[in-house]
């Protein structure tokens, strides 16, 4: 299923996902548009550009949502993406769905459970491990949440990855400052990623988590990187793109009542 995008169609892609995501939650009651609308283009790039998510192909690249919460945009982009029909997106969250909460292998496309935060890493590293002693050349790319960096299981990997020179993992930080309750400088100051991880012996890059064309070219820099693991620190905004919604931690799980959905589609303009 090779289903390769421009530049310009990630853009207009982007804009009709943060629309889904509004549609979609509103439709449901149900929560988690925040961190949804934070990592819409950096998913985007990674599943319409990047990596190889053919699902035929059993070497295919690996797209893990540490941040499991964010599943619904995961949904939107995997049944763009022809992995299930987009008619299962009516049952989002219900009892007996494929379309759980959050991620588990019930999902075509989906390739590790996740929610509790930290898991995800740690499948992604023993995956990409497992690739890297089958002499494959599959990724493994990683989306994690900056809130969800104080969980002490993350940092298991981030030692072990680059003991074993893990350069087909790659994991993007969606670094947007707010966790569920508050600001994540307020509940635990956790200083520089960049520079922490640096010291854990990843290659670090930092780039706007917005902006596809940066998102794409540092992409294209992670592959160039050999006999490190890859770090890289996307700048965010959660909410991104609904400006009430935008940097307030109340919009991470909240359901959208019928004033703001209004308020919501109109801002997004399409
Ligand atoms: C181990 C664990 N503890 C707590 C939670 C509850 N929880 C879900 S999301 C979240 C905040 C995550 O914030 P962040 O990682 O910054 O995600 P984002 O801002 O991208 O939505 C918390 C505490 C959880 N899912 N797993
Ligand atoms: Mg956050």
């Amino acid at each position: 299923m090779s289903n390769k995008k421009s530049l310009e169609e990630i853009k207009c892609l982007c804009k009709k996902f943060r629309k889904d995501i509004i549609e979609l939650l509103y439709s449901k009651q149900t929560g988690h548009p925040g961190g949804s609308l934070s990592a819409v283009e950096i998913l985007s790039v990674i599943y319409f550009m990047k990596a190889n998510s053919n699902i035929d192909d059993k070497n295919r690249d690996r797209i893990i949502l540490s941040k499991g919460h964010a599943a619904p945009i995961l949904y939107i982009i995997l049944s763009e993406l022809g992995f299930f029909d987009k008619s299962e997106l009516d049952n989002f969250r219900q009892l007996g769905s494929i379309l759980q909460g959050h991620p588990t292998f019930k999902t075509p496309g989906v390739d590790a459970i996740t929610g509790p935060l930290g898991l995800g890493i740690s499948f992604a590293g023993g995956m990409s491990l497992g690739m890297k002693s089958n002499n494959l050349d599959s990724k493994v790319y990683c989306l994690l949440g900056d809130g969800e960096m104080q969980e002490g299981i993350v940092w298991e990997t981030v030692m072990s990855a680059a003991k074993f020179k893990q350069d087909n993992l790659i994991c993007i930080l969606d670094h947007n400052g707010v966790q569920l309750d508050g600001l994540v400088k307020d509940i635990m100051p956790s200083s520089d990623h960049v520079e922490i991880f640096k010291q854990f012996g990843w290659h670090t890059f930092s780039v706007d988590g917005h902006d596809v064309s940066a998102l794409s070219n540092v992409l294209d820099e992670a592959m160039t990187v050999k006999g490190k693991p890859i770090f890289i620190d996307a700048k965010t905004v959660k909410g991104k793109g609904i400006s009430f919604m935008e940097n307030k931690n109340i919009w991470h799980g909240k359901p959208i009542d019928k004033d703001c959905y209004e308020k919501a589609i109109k801002e997004l303009g399409v």
